[in-house]
């Protein structure tokens, strides 16, 4: 009994008080990992990246962009002069399509990201460590709660996988 009471007084992690400001809203998002990023072997640093931040891997799919699903990914992008060079990278060979869940995680996941292109994106973020083209950007990052929610029902339309991170009270405050 005794123990027990030590135990929880020293408990791990300290139970913190959370203010109203530091509440954060639980997202998961979408991810792409380019043909680029896979031609270059860089797919397990960059998702070392966004594991060591302390997003939760929630979907990981090796798999084709087909002409069907790249049309839907990039439909806003449609009339872009841009659009079929976009189209044919994202589909000349795999891609890794990746759900990762965590505390704002659509913004954090941006901000690891960097700029559109390498040649201007911050030294510290992946495009801007990673490379220097203004065509290959090495990854995709969904940029709102309305664009993670259609991209995430179009790579893993049976959802993805709901388990416990057993370290998320160290590193999201709360859960
Ligand atoms: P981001 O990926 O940073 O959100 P967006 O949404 O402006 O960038 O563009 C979507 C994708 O379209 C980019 N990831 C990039 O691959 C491609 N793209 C954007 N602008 C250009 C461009 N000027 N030339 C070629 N591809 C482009």
């Amino acid at each position: 009994m005794e123990k027990l009471a030590k135990f929880a007084e020293n408990a791990y992690p300290p139970a913190l008080v959370i203010l109203e400001t530091q509440i954060l809203t639980m997202e998961t998002t979408l991810l792409l990992l380019k043909p680029d990023a896979l031609h270059r072997g860089l797919v397990g640093r960059i998702l070392t990246r966004f594991e060591e931040k302390g997003l939760q891997l929630v979907g990981m799919r090796l798999m084709r962009m087909s002409q069907e699903i790249a049309a839907k990914h990039y439909a806003e992008h449609v009339e872009r002069p841009f659009y079929p060079g976009l189209v044919s990278f994202m589909t000349c060979s795999p891609i890794v399509a990746l759900a990762l869940r965590g505390p704002d995680a659509i913004a954090v996941a941006r901000r690891l990201m960097g700029k559109t292109f390498g040649i201007e994106a911050d030294a510290g973020t992946i495009r801007g460590d990673f490379g220097c083209s203004k065509s290959y950007n090495l990854i995709h990052g969904s940029d709102s709660a309305e664009s993670a929610a259609r991209e995430l029902g179009i790579f893993f339309p049976e959802g993805t996988e709901d388990w416990d991170l057993i370290t998320s009270p160290w590193l999201w405050d709360a859960e």
